[in-house]
């Protein structure tokens, strides 16, 4: 039986369409990912009812948080500045509340770019509103021009998930983000940095936490077996 996962739509407003609520759009790289990995994916709507979601949670092994918008900046405690943008709560609480009852299940959670940045959120961590305008000494992340491409190199822990995946240090990956972790949330482990010392990978083994900056979905579209390890060792997790 191939494990179920919960693929969280993101709601937007689809600009082809009259209807002013939103519709739940989800990039290909994820379910093809998954696929790959030998998972099920579930696409599930993220105007999901507060009622309804831990049976949703039940009806599957795991939950993946993918790439989206900004979050409201509100959820650390910060006001908006004028570089944060097009964020929508309703994402939020949704994915909020699913990172809720998939830990209160004990049912693992993969997340990707902005699925990072909600678990960081969710853990009372906070947020650099900009990275290359906010931190410090920052190389470049808004690598928009070459999604399946390799823009930096992230070092990688010994001991932890992501190198039980990779089984390697150094990994060449694809930088599409202009947010990232500034306070690393409770609860959480720091296990992948860029050459700027950004946080790029967290987790909690016994959580079943895994997630990551980059987009290893769109890598998987590119043939990288890399990327391909990682959702292969989410896909592991929810077999134990
Ligand atoms: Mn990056």
């Amino acid at each position: 039986m191939r494990k179920i996962v919960a693929v969280l739509g993101y709601g937007i407003k689809n600009p082809t369409s009259a209807f002013t609520y939103p519709a739940d759009v989800i990039n290909a790289g994820y379910a093809t990912s998954l696929m790959k990995a030998g998972a099920l994916p579930f696409l599930i709507p993220s105007t999901l009812s507060k009622d309804t979601i831990t049976e949703t949670v039940k009806a599957v092994d795991g939950i993946l948080i993918p790439g989206g918008n900004d979050i409201d900046p509100s959820f650390y405690n910060e006001e908006a500045k004028e570089y944060t943008k097009d964020f929508n709560r309703n994402n939020d609480l949704f994915q909020f509340m699913m990172i809720e009852e998939a830990l209160a299940q004990k049912k693992p959670i993969m997340g990707i770019c902005r699925g990072l940045q909600a678990l960081n959120v969710f853990f009372n961590g906070s947020l650099y509103q900009d990275v290359e305008k906010e931190k410090e000494k920052s190389i470049r992340h808004k690598c928009y021009e070459s999604p399946e491409g390799v823009s930096h190199e992230v070092e990688i822990k010994k001991n932890s998930l992501l190198h039980d995946a990779v089984k390697k240090e150094r990994l060449s990956v694809n930088s599409l983000h202009h947010q990232g972790i500034r306070e690393l949330g409770e609860d959480l482990e720091a296990v992948a940095f860029s050459p700027d010392g950004l946080i790029e990978g967290i987790e909690n083994r016994e959580k079943g936490i895994l997630a990551v900056q980059w987009h290893p979905e769109a890598l998987v579209m590119a043939e990288d077996e890399d990327a391909l390890k990682i959702f292969r060792l989410f896909v592991s997790m929810m077999e134990r």
